[in-house]
């Protein structure tokens, strides 16, 4: 199996590339982001718990993510491997990660960390607020508050990896062909 976690801030373009992975790689897609914004649309009592941090630019609780991530793995059991984008971001989701694959004789095989600064990351997700309908690109300080968020919980999550010898950086500046070629590249060397 392929178990590859696709890293980085917010608006990094973790969703952008999975898209394109998914294509190549026939891979299933998790993304924690598209799964909390269907239970927000279809008005469940998870999914307004949520919209109420997301909206704010704030994380949602460990254990409601990771009992998304673990229903989406038993839902996909003849899976090829699976792209998990925007999960794990925090160390305490990378530990669930780690039990709920090894309870299935997986593993994760790489963590790739698309590297972005903020001063990129505020443009895109200011240039996208303006027609994905999303409150949470709309607003600067929102925006300000989600790359917090990153910095002070999530950026630790690639040392987890690191120290399992299973990070590897690449630059996520410059058009998303070549941005995807250097994802392609370290996909095609495991
Ligand atoms: P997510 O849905 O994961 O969204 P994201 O991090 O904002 O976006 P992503 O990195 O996928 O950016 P994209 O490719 O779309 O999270 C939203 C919220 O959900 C979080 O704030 C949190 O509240 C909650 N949440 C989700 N998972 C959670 C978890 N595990 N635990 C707790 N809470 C969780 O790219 C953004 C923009 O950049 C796009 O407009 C794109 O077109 C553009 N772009 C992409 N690549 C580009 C490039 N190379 N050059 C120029 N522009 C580019």
């Amino acid at each position: 199996m392929l178990n590859l976690v696709l890293f980085g801030a917010p608006g990094s373009g973790k969703g952008t590339q999975s898209k394109k992975l998914i294509e190549k790689y026939q891979l299933i897609h998790l993304s924690t982001g598209d799964l909390l914004r269907s239970e927000i649309a279809q008005g469940t009592e998870l999914g307004l718990e949520a919209k109420k941090l997301m909206d704010m630019g704030q994380l949602v609780p460990d254990a409601v993510v990771n009992g998304m991530i673990s229903n989406k793995l038993d839902a996909n059991k003849s899976a090829k491997g699976f792209i998990f984008d925007g999960f794990p971001r925090t160390v305490a989701q990378a530990e669930a990660l780690d039990q709920l694959l090894k309870s299935k004789g997986s593993s994760i095989s790489v963590m790739v960390k698309l590297n972005v600064d903020d001063e990129e990351l505020m443009h895109r997700l200011l240039l996208r607020g303006k027609d994905s309908g999303r409150p949470d690109d709309a607003n600067p300080e929102v925006i300000k508050k989600r790359l917090h968020e990153y910095h002070s919980k999530t950026e630790i999550v690639g040392d987890f990896y690191k120290d399992q010898n299973k990070l590897k950086n690449i630059n996520g500046i410059g058009d998303v062909e070549d941005v995807f070629a250097a994802l392609s590249g370290v996909i095609d060397s495991l």
